[in-house]
C-alpha cells in the first residue's frame, strides 16, 4: 500500500534530555507500529549525506553539526498515510509555529534543535528507510 511507512529521528537534543521514551509513547498511542527502531551516532559526512537535498542552504552546516553531535533513534513506522499524518503530529519545522499538542511544540527547543524527523514524501521514505536500516533489521 502506498504511503503506509515512514522514517522518523530523535534527534540529539531530545534524547540527550531525556524525552526519548516520551517521544516513542507519543508515537506509539498515535497508532504507529515500530517496524524497525536503532539508536546511533552520525558522522559528519553521513549527516550531510542524509540531509543532501538541503546541500548549500544557509542552515547546511549547522543542521550537520548538531546532527552529528550526539545518539539519535531512527525508526521505520507504519500506518496509513503515514507520511502525511506523522508530518501533522510532529508539527512545524519551526517550533515556535508548530501547534500544541504536537511533538515539536511539547519537546523542540529551537528551529535547528526541532526534536524529531519525519520524511516528506514517499520517497523520501524509501530513501531514508534504507539509509538506516537493511532489509534482515526490518520486522
Ligand atoms: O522536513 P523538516 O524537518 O520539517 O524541515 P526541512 O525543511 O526538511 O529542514 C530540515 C531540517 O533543517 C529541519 O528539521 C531543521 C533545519 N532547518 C533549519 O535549521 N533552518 C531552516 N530555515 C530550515 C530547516
Ligand atoms: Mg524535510
Amino acid at each position: 500500500m502506498a504511503g503506509n511507512k515512514t522514517l522518523t529521528i530523535i534527534k540529539p537534543y531530545a534524547v540527550k534530555n531525556g524525552n526519548l521514551g516520551a517521544i516513542l509513547h507519543k508515537i506509539e498511542e498515535s497508532g504507529y507500529r515500530f517496524a524497525a527502531i536503532k539508536t546511533l551516532k552520525l558522522d559528519k559526512h553521513e549527516a550531510e549525506a542524509f540531509y543532501q537535498e538541503h546541500k548549500g542552504k544557509p542552515f547546511f552546516d549547522d543542521l550537520t553539526d548538531f546532527m552529528s553531535s550526539g545518539p539519535i533513534t531512527a525508526a521505520i513506522l507504519e500506518k496509513e498515510n503515514a507520511v502525511a499524518d506523522f508530518r501533522f503530529l510532529i508539527g512545524a519545522t519551526d517550533p515556535n509555529n508548530a501547534k500544541e499538542g504536537t511533538i515539536r511544540k511539547m519537546f523542540a527547543t529551537s528551529k535547528t534543535q526541532n526534536a524529531i524527523h519525519g520524511s516528506d514524501s514517499d520517497e523520501s521514505a524509501d530513501r531514508e528507510c534504507d539509509f538506516f536500516f537493511s532489509k534482515r533489521e526490518r520486522l
